[in-house]
């Protein structure tokens, strides 16, 4: 038995390679790491002969920067399960979600008898299942994903190199974040057939023409709070319903990377409005600064420079919970 029990690579492999009927979870509005995640291990599975089904909660269909992926065939309604319940399965796997919250209404699942293998990289993760293969030190769960199948004995294709390279290069912020071993992974993959360009184009390269108007409206309402952070600065600003009225919400979604590179701010938020007075709040941070921690006060989750939380109340109150969060012990440290 593997010492640590929370990252447990052999466990989870023996678990997945065993199981005959399994339901891969991805979390709320899935990213590319957490579908893709979901995908890869789905057509690795299907193809050692298990019977195979992805799921999410929110949005009812996936969304359309991710819909060229591989294997989306894959993916069945949430009401499926909500209706069927988990009879007939005998393995439950949650892909890149720290907290069974993050799985919406699907996490009703987890009260049966079925067991549940929880794949994850988030430092927040509340180790909600019966297995754990959660390491904070992975780049992005298509790593582990990518180690699970070499301990299955799965060999890369196209397809499967492209799901993992969706995941790696757009949790790396484009690799900027990643480590060597997440470059020496993408050399890997890049040899097995995935090709970047392409991918990227789909999944963040591309907008429509409302997109700019959205950008123009919501970057030109943000405000600049030097003091904040000690000096640090913050950053933010909010994407009203208004705003994002007919638009996906890739293009919301899209305006944190933007805001991010405000130099003197060594933080930034974006509230995203997702009913009358609830945000989801979107944060980056650099130089030190841990807004994962903030996110954490806040009733959120994530990593440490890139978190998120919901807030139910107004724009400013939200800012103001913010800035006190960031002020509060263990969102800035001294190494930088
Ligand atoms: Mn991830």
């Amino acid at each position: 038995m593997i010492a640590d029990q929370r990252a447990d690579l052999t466990g989870a492999a023996r678990l997945l390679g065993s199981a005959r009927s399994v339901l891969l979870l991805a979390h709320n509005n899935p990213d590319a790491d957490s579908l893709g995640s979901a995908l890869t291990l789905g057509l690795a599975l299907g193809r050692r002969g298990a019977e195979v089904s992805v799921s999410f909660d929110v949005p009812g269909a996936i969304p359309q920067s991710l819909s060229g992926l591989p294997g989306v065939d894959l993916v069945t309604p949430a009401e499926r399960w909500l209706q069927a319940g988990t009879s007939g399965l005998d393995l439950l796997v949650s892909v890149d979600a720290g907290s069974a919250e993050r799985l919406g209404r699907l996490a009703s699942l987890f009260d049966g008898d079925v067991p549940l293998l929880v794949i994850d990289h988030h430092a927040s993760n509340t180790y909600f299942g019966q297995h754990h293969l959660v390491d904070p030190s992975a780049d992005a769960t298509v790593v582990l994903v990518d180690a699970l199948l070499s301990e299955l004995g799965v060999p890369l294709d196209a397809d499967l190199a492209a799901l993992l390279y969706a995941g790696l290069a757009t949790d790396t912020g484009g690799f900027r974040h990643g480590s060597a071993a997440a470059h020496v992974l993408a050399a890997r993959l890049m040899a097995a057939g995935a090709r970047p360009a392409e991918l990227l184009q789909a999944i963040t390269d591309s907008h429509p023409f409302g997109w700019l108007g959205l950008l123009s409206a919501v970057l030109g309402r943000a405000v600049l709070d030097p003091l904040a952070l000690g000096g640090r600065g913050l950053v933010h600003t909010c994407v009203t319903l208004r705003d994002s009225a007919g638009l996906r919400q890739e293009e919301a979604d899209s305006v944190i990377d933007i805001l991010r590179t405000t130099s003197e701010a060594a933080a930034a938020a974006v509230l995203k409005q997702s009913a009358a007075d609830e945000w989801q709040v979107s944060l980056r941070s650099r130089d030190g600064v841990r807004v994962g921690v903030a996110a954490i006060a806040l009733g959120g989750g994530g990593h440490p420079q890139a978190a998120g939380f919901t807030w139910r109340g107004d724009y400013q109150g939200a800012i103001a919970a913010l800035t006190q969060a960031l002020d509060g012990p263990g969102a800035v440290s001294d190494e930088a």
